[in-house]
């Protein structure tokens, strides 16, 4: 493409994604920087202000551990973390970003987020770990922060990060392409921080038709944090974690406020509750199984039953909730004011970061404080920092970490120089929007350190710059040259559109590997299935074709979901055994296996050979005595 500009930007830390853990990492970094003369330079697909799961801004803060009230400790917090997860998560990196995580909360408030106070001023929770806020600015908050740390000339927005840019086996930069301008870029630097977020629509979503691109999670959101690492050459952990959260059907409207503040209960067609009419299901799943708050999957797993056996829909019953609330208040007149405030705060809990939700009631004229309103289980999605867990593996604090979680720097990937966080790294679940600033400050630091450590010029050869600009705009070449040969663009013998791709990765994802089609459920058949198909697409990617830098992204978004699932399918065919039923149920291996699978399950993708490794890592605990760990279900 001889009308592509190279832009080439040299730095000392590189932050890559302009979302919770990278705004967090580069109020920290710069911090630290600045002491050490470094430079630091942040790159975002989109605007900082408005961009990543944050964008529309949230309702709660769902990770904050009060430890200066002493109502909780880390242990507290790492037993919850882990029991949620069935037993699989690293302790250094949770306890590591619960003791952070509170002075990150503070930071928001200092910022001028508005977080609910009762009248004696402290914070009103929705539940024990989360905080109610006004967040529909959130992210313009934070990210202010990070823009003024950092300073404009720093931060390059619009800029679609694609590739890894390495020295033999170090990171030394990365390389992207501008969406709005025919600018290539190529990031040197000495040290890398990825922080793009997880993966959405790598499995088909429920949504189609008119409200296609529908999805919980945000759907700029591509994977493109698991291919990054991924190419690098760094080991992975919980691939095989997709996270599945119920919610209000059709706009995914959060239910955390309904369960948690409201105390709603969810019942099937006959009004049963499948909390408890499904209970004795938890004995299959102990210890995990008799622990509270009950897992997330198993939770959806009991609702899942009733669905399976055609008790459907399932509803949350908003109006018995809001009855109950509004009828503990004996006098009259306070009774009503109760019930006005109870409607507001039902409404605003969508207004301020599911706004579809609340434009879905009033289209469908769905009174709350009436009426109940259907939830249902979404589909699959990757991302580390909510009740999921994949991406990274990443080094733990010294204080914390045994020697098998740490090979130095703190939240450094297997890659020398490359730092992860937010929902890039694995296995440190529940650290949400706070907890992913958190995590985000402490691998900012780090990064800082490894960059002064190593003060070594990033070096990447011509070569392979050349290679990978090729390579990358590769499609907007492939569309010039054969889009003379059919009248319709979508349909030519030479090349497949990015929507046709996404659609044949989802119909892939959907039937074999367990997607809302096929119930949540597969096998090895399937899976093995499912990789053959998998290994096909793969071939095709090389046809991408687009016409502008709009589909340009829109093609290298759809390669980035593609690494995500075989990353997928490879670790849940490894994983022998179902350990989350709820996310995933294996029919070939319907039970949990302690004995054998009570560990992590690792891949790697080897640059030098292109082949897989998959390995198994232990869980050491940390938090528990060996006999209480047992018993806490870890
Ligand atoms: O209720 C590239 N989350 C919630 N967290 C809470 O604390 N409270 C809630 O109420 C939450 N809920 C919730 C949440 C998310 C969503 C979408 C909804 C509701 C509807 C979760 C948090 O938002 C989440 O944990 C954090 O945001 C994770 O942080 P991080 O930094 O890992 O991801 P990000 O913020 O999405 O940022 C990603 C950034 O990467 C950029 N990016 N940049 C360059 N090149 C590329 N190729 C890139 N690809 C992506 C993005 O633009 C973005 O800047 S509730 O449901 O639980
Ligand atoms: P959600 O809106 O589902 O993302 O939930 C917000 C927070 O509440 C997260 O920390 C969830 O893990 C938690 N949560 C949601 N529903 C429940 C429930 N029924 N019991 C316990 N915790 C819940």
């Amino acid at each position: 493409m001889a009308n592509f500009e190279t832009v080439e930007v040299k730095t000392d830390v590189l932050i890559v994604g302009g979302g919770m853990a990278a705004c967090g990492a580069a109020v920290e970094a710069a911090y630290w920087a600045k002491k050490h003369n470094l430079q630091v330079t942040m790159v975002d697909k989109a605007a900082v202000d408005r961009s990543g799961a944050v964008a529309m801004g949230l309702s709660a803060i769902n990770q904050y551990v009060g430890l200066k009230d002493g109502k909780n400790t880390l242990k507290d917090y790492v037993n919850y973390v882990r029991n949620d997860l069935m037993g699989i998560t690293r302790e250094d990196l949770v306890a590591d970003i619960a003791r952070h995580v509170d002075s990150s909360v503070h930071l928001f408030e200092k910022w001028g987020l508005p977080i609910w106070k009762d009248e004696a001023g402290n914070y009103v929770h929705e539940g024990r770990w989360q905080l109610m806020i006004n967040g529909e600015s959130y992210k313009v908050v934070v990210a202010e922060a990070a823009k003024n740390a950092l300073g404009i000339d720093n931060i390059y927005e619009r800029v679609f990060i694609t590739a890894p840019l390495m020295d033999g086996d170090k990171i030394a930069g990365a390389v992207g392409f501008s969406v709005r301008e025919n600018k290539f870029y190529v990031f040197k630097a000495k040290a890398v921080l990825v922080a793009m977020g997880g993966a959405v629509h790598v499995f088909k979503p429920r949504s189609s038709g008119e409200g296609l691109g529908r999805a919980w999670y945000p759907p700029w959101n591509a994977g493109s944090s698991a291919y990054f690492t991924l190419k690098a050459g760094a080991e992975m952990t919980c691939q095989e974690v997709r996270f599945i959260p119920v919610r209000f059907k059709d706009a995914y409207g959060p239910v955390g406020a309904w369960f948690l503040l409201f105390k709603s209960r969810a019942t099937n067609a006959m009004g049963e509750e499948y909390m408890q009419t499904r209970r004795s299901e938890l004995q299959n799943w102990l210890p995990y199984g008799s622990v509270k708050p009950i897992p997330a999957n198993l939770r959806n797993w009991l609702g899942m039953l009733d669905v399976k056996d055609g008790k459907g829909p399932i509803y949350m019953r908003t109006e018995e909730a809001i009855k109950k609330l509004s009828d503990a208040v004996t006098d009259p007149k306070e009774r009503k004011k109760k019930l006005k405030e109870l409607e507001s705060e039902a409404w605003e809990d969508f207004l301020d970061m599911t706004v579809s939700q609340a434009i879905l009631w009033a289209a469908t004229n769905l009174v709350p404080e009436e009426k109940p309103s259907e939830i249902a289980a979404a589909e699959p999605y990757f991302i580390g920092s909510h009740s999921g867990a994949s991406g990274a593996w990443v080094s733990g604090p010294e204080d914390l970490a045994p020697p098998e979680y740490n090979w130095g720097y703190s939240y450094m990937a297997t890659v020398s120089g490359l730092f992860c966080a937010g929902d890039a790294s694995g296995a440190s679940s529940h650290k949400f929007s706070s907890g992913s600033h958190a995590e985000g400050r402490i691998a900012g630091k780090s990064a800082v350190r490894y960059a002064v450590e190593n003060p070594d010029e990033p070096h990447a050869s011509e070569a392979q710059v050349n290679a990978l600009r090729e390579e990358i705009l590769r499609p907007l070449d492939t569309y010039e040259r054969h889009q003379g040969a059919s009248t319709d663009p979508d349909v030519n013998p030479n090349y497949i559109r990015h929507k046709s791709f996404m659609f044949r990765l989802q119909k892939i994802m959907d039937e074999y590997a367990g997607g809302v089609s096929a119930q949540f459920t597969t096998n090895r058949q399937l899976l093995e299935k499912g990789m053959e198909l998998l290994g096909l697409l793969k071939e095709d990617a090389s046809k991408l074709a687009a016409p502008d830098l709009h589909e340009l992204m829109r093609c290298w978004e759809n390669v980035h979901r593609m690494w995500q699932a075989e990353a997928h399918v490879r670790t849940v065919l490894f994983r022998e055994e179902t350990r989350w039923p709820g996310y995933y149920y294996r029919a070939d291996l319907p039970s949990m296996d302690q004995e054998n699978w009570k560990c992590f399950a690792n891949c790697r993708w080897v640059p030098s050979t292109g082949e897989w490794e998959m390995m198994k890592r232990p869980i050491i605990p940390i938090y528990a005595e060996a006999g209480e760990h047992e018993l806490l279900g870890g």
